[in-house]
């Protein structure tokens, strides 16, 4: 982060402020509150509801703005909280960090849901793009539309995954290649006979 504040980096930093590192809560292991580190790197920073899609693009473009404009680098922290484990063996470990009723407060945030509900209630209609009256008959094509898009996405995946799957006896890539891309850069130098590839 240093480095890249002295040099002005174009360089968006997010920090997921879940509430744990791993099975360590937040309040084992830091001290303080996350919305200064911006200042400490003497960079520009904002603090967002992690849960929120519109808020999370809103922070985004106001970094994004700021690098384009050669103020960066920018840190965001994303508000939130982690709903499972660390990872899917340590589940259990993560249910009992925490109080039942944190996963209960969370979890009616849950970032998708609430961006749908947002959508089906909101003044757009996801049917044709224009502005409507926010009606009962709208909701439910709202519902509707956003039920399709989940059909289509989840269409799309299922053959994403059977072309995966099916990529194995066809087109698995040659063991010669393993390596291609790896080393680029130290091999590059290597040509150029550099005395010493790591510096
Ligand atoms: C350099 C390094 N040090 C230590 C670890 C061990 N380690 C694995 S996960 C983890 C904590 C990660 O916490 P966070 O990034 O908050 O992930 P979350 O628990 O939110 O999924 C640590 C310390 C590691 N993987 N790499």
């Amino acid at each position: 982060m240093t480095f890249a504040a002295v040099h002005r980096l174009p360089l968006i930093v997010i920090i997921q402020d879940n509430q744990v590192a791993l099975g360590t809560r937040l309040d084992q292991h830091h001290r303080g509150d996350f919305r200064d580190w911006p200042e400490a790197y003497g960079v520009e920073g904002a603090v967002f509801d992690g849960n929120n899609v519109l808020d999370a693009y809103a922070a985004a473009r106001l970094a994004a703005d700021a690098c384009r404009e050669g103020r960066g680098p920018y840190l965001l922290i994303a508000r939130t909280f982690r709903m499972g484990g660390h990872a899917t063996h340590d589940e259990r470990e993560a249910r009992a960090t925490f109080e039942a009723q944190l996963f209960e407060f969370w979890g009616k945030r849950d970032p998708i849901g609430l961006f749908e509900n947002y959508l089906i209630g909101g003044a757009i209609d996801l049917q044709s793009g224009k502005r409507g009256r926010r009606t009962q008959a709208m909701r439910e094509r709202n519902a509707e539309a956003l039920t399709k898009a989940e059909r289509r996405v989840l269409a799309e995946i299922e053959q994403a995954e059977k072309e995966a799957l099916e990529s194995r006896a066809r087109r698995l890539p040659q063991p010669e290649s393993a390596a291609t891309g790896v080393y680029a850069e130290t091999a590059s130098l290597l040509e150029k006979g550099a005395a010493n590839p790591a510096a």
